[in-house]
């Protein structure tokens, strides 16, 4: 090894070091010159066999360059990285999380949920049954006469072939009875389809009905239920009114009204001046329909009701709009 080859063996280093354009590269070339096998340290190893003059010259030299380069591939490798840097900012782990939004319930799943608990806690249980039926579970077994208006096209969507969309989940009830013996405690929630839409129909909406069948039941059970149920989902001071009505289902037939959320009964334009909001109907399940579903009328006795989720939740809510469930726009949903 003479000088001339060591400052060459430097200019090589110098030009190759400085043109690395990866870390990668630099490492390799590191290796190459002053690795343990590096052609750097090579030569450090070999100045023992050189005489004693050129070895102190040479040996002086070769760690000179041996600390420059050595400051070359740090000066370098620091650059390489901060360019990286600038390119893929790496992960900050001292920022804050990036918040995020929780979905929630739709606010009719919530009602309905909500209906269905207070039910469940006084001992009935959840039924279910298609909402594609037939004109005897839908109309026939429930009273319902061939000529009654329910059973006009205008207000049920019908298929060929004599299936249609369930108006109401009573079919669910009939369906039960017809497989379940008697005494019974039931509610059925779930969509219903009517041909309806404007402010206050949607074609399709959601209804919780119930029913009890045992040995002694009386219409004083039913509007104490009612009345505990009105106070569960509105509060405890919910004042409530029952008023004849009819069902082809039940007789005899009620209807439940509580006091107007808005002017507590003094009369505005939500309860037409009356002071009272019409919120479920009721009554005694009618003979024909247990005869239809093979109950024994002199042993058995029942009591029903359904209630629209949707004009229960509109009221709790303060809701004017029934559409407005169905919108699907967040500003309207995030509020529940
Ligand atoms: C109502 C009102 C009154 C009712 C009756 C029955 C069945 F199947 F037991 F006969 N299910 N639901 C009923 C009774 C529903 O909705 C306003």
């Amino acid at each position: 090894m003479t000088e001339k080859e060591l400052e060459e063996l430097r200019s090589r280093a110098l030009e190759e070091l400085s043109g690395a354009r990866d870390l990668k590269v630099l490492e390799e070339l590191r290796v190459r010159y002053l690795g343990k096998r590096g052609l750097l340290t090579s030569i450090l190893k070999t100045l023992k066999d050189l005489p004693p003059e050129l070895r102190r010259t040479i040996g002086r030299r070769a760690n000179e360059i041996k600390a420059e380069l050595e400051g070359l591939v740090r000066q370098r490798r620091e650059a390489l990285l901060r360019a990286a840097e600038d390119e893929a900012p790496g992960v900050d782990l001292t920022l804050p999380g990036r918040p995020y939004e929780l979905g929630r319930l739709h606010p009719i799943t919530q009602v309905l949920q909500e209906i269905c608990a207070i039910f469940l806690r006084l001992g009935f249980s959840v039924a279910r049954g298609p909402e594609v039926e037939t004109d005897y579970y839908n109309f026939e077994a429930l009273n319902i006469p061939p000529d009654h208006p329910a059973r006009e096209m205008q207000d049920t969507f019908y298929f060929p072939e004599g299936f249609l969309l369930r108006t109401h989940t009573s079919p669910i009830q009939i369906r039960t009875m017809l497989s379940r013996k008697p005494p019974l405690r039931i509610i059925a929630p779930g969509k219903v389809y009517r041909c309806d839409s404007d402010v206050r129909h949607t074609p399709m909406f959601h209804q919780v009905e119930g029913l009890l069948v045992d040995r002694e039941v009386s219409f004083a059970d039913l509007k104490g239920l009612l009345t505990y149920f009105a106070r569960e989902i509105f509060g405890a001071d919910t004042r409530v009114r029952f008023r004849p009505s009819y069902f082809p289902f039940t007789e005899p037939s009620a209807e439940m009204d509580i006091e107007c959320v808005i002017c507590k009964g003094g009369g505005c334009r939500l309860c037409g001046e009356t002071g009272w909001l019409e919120i479920l109907g009721a009554g005694m399940v009618h003979p024909h329909v247990f005869r239809a579903v093979g109950y024994d009328t002199e042993k058995w006795r029942g009591f029903a009701f359904g209630l629209g989720v949707e004009r229960i939740a509109m009221l709790k809510f303060g809701i004017d709009d029934i559409r407005l469930f169905y919108e699907n726009h967040l500003r309207f949903l995030e509020q529940f």
